[in-house]
């Protein structure tokens, strides 16, 4: 395989519901599309960054400058068949795990479209739809946010995640769990807390939550540690987790019982494969995160998705809990709680060009050498 062509878009989608964490608040959402084109086929990625630095260091615009300067360079042209020898060729990039993960995720979509493979069955997936659950963002009350509970549990989704932060936690919780005593019901608090509302945070033992994502800071396993020992609930890591090997220590030093697996996060597919396999190895239980990502990347990871250690629903909902139209045609859409899996070659998914279009604000495109374009 050869790319000769690669066109990067960033592309603007309205969320149907303003989302609110406790680090950021969001109305729209801004991800670069990466079209690659090779060896006949066409690859499409998504770089799933938030636009801000609230979440992590990257950026749409970090992310902008590292394509554009560093990957694309790095991958067009360059002859490969193995997704291992791409990511070699960006091999001396440090960090900047969003930007890396949408090329690549074009990448395997090539590779599947070239070998007549899905993504899921390239990484080596079996199950053919996902447990799909809904993470909810802090409202202004909590009958806003009941409403939103209702909707979606009535909707069949297999569980409901709540954003907390200070102030917005014990009470909201407790009124949810009032409501539905038996629901799968787990938390997110985006790093809010520190070790020093460890008391505060020992009051959700009592609501029987799955787990408790990312309580502490966006850099921290050893604290983690601490709080883990303490609770009984489980520790989630969100934002602690880079790759395989952060995953294997923050396991050996018990900082979590639960890892949330994002694509980007971590890099893309590959790397989500290895913390997949690190946490198979030790039988702790992975789910797949999510960055509200477009159809693109929502396919990617209902690909990862298919792996055996996968045992909790992820946040992968339907394109209609968050777009009002997805780039993609078809979309994703949740059936009693259900995702399928696509079964085409690569990600199995379409964009709509005229869609893309329309939500586009700004494109680049680089040929290979010896190739020109109009
Ligand atoms: O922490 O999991 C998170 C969305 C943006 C940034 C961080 C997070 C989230 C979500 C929504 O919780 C996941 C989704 O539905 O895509
Ligand atoms: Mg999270």
């Amino acid at each position: 395989m050869r790319i000769d062509r690669i066109d990067l878009a960033i592309v603007r989608l309205p969320l149907v519901r303003t989302f609110r964490t406790s680090s950021s608040r969001k109305s729209f959402i801004d991800h670069i599309i990466i079209r690659a084109e090779g060896g006949g086929f066409i690859g499409w990625g998504e770089t799933a960054s938030p636009s801000d630095p609230y979440y992590c260091p990257e950026t749409t615009e970090t992310c902008w400058h590292i394509l554009h300067d560093f990957l694309v360079p790095a991958v067009l042209g360059k002859e490969w068949t193995e997704i291992a020898e791409v990511r070699a060729a960006y091999g001396k990039v440090k960090g900047n795990n969003f930007a890396k993960s949408g090329i690549e995720m074009a990448c395997w979509d090539l590779l599947g479209k070239s070998r007549g493979q899905s993504v899921a069955s390239l990484l080596g997936g079996a199950a053919t739809e996902i447990g799909s659950g809904v993470s909810l963002g802090i409202e202004d009350d909590i009958p806003s946010l009941m409403e939103q509970v209702d909707r979606y549990v009535g909707e069949g989704y297999q569980r409901i995640k709540l954003k907390i932060a200070p102030g917005w936690d014990i009470d909201v919780v407790r009124a949810v769990r009032a409501r539905y005593p038996d629901l799968p019901l787990q938390v997110d608090a985006n790093s809010a807390y520190t070790l020093a509302d460890l008391n505060h945070l020992k009051q959700l033992d009592n609501f029987n939550l799955l787990l408790i994502e990312q309580p502490l800071a966006h850099d921290d396993i050893i604290d983690h540690a601490q709080l883990q020992a303490a609770l009984r609930t489980p520790v989630c890591l969100d934002e602690s987790i880079h790759s395989a090997d952060d995953a294997r220590k923050a396991l050996d030093l018990k900082a979590a019982r639960v890892i949330n697996i994002k694509v980007s996060r971590v890099g893309g597919l590959s790397e989500a494969k290895l913390v997949h396999d690190v946490c198979r190895e030790r039988g702790v239980p992975v789910w797949c995160g999510g960055m509200h990502e477009f159809g693109i990347g929502r396919a990617a990871n209902l690909a990862i998705s298919t792996l055996p250690g996968f045992t909790l629903p992820g946040d992968i909902s339907g394109s209609d809990k968050y777009y009002h139209e997805d780039i993609i045609d078809p979309s994703l859409l949740a059936v009693d709680g259900l995702i399928p899996v696509p079964i085409s070659p690569g990600l199995g998914i379409l964009p709509v060009p005229e869609r893309l279009a329309r939500h586009t604000l700004r494109t680049v495109s680089f040929a290979a050498a010896g190739r020109t374009f109009g």
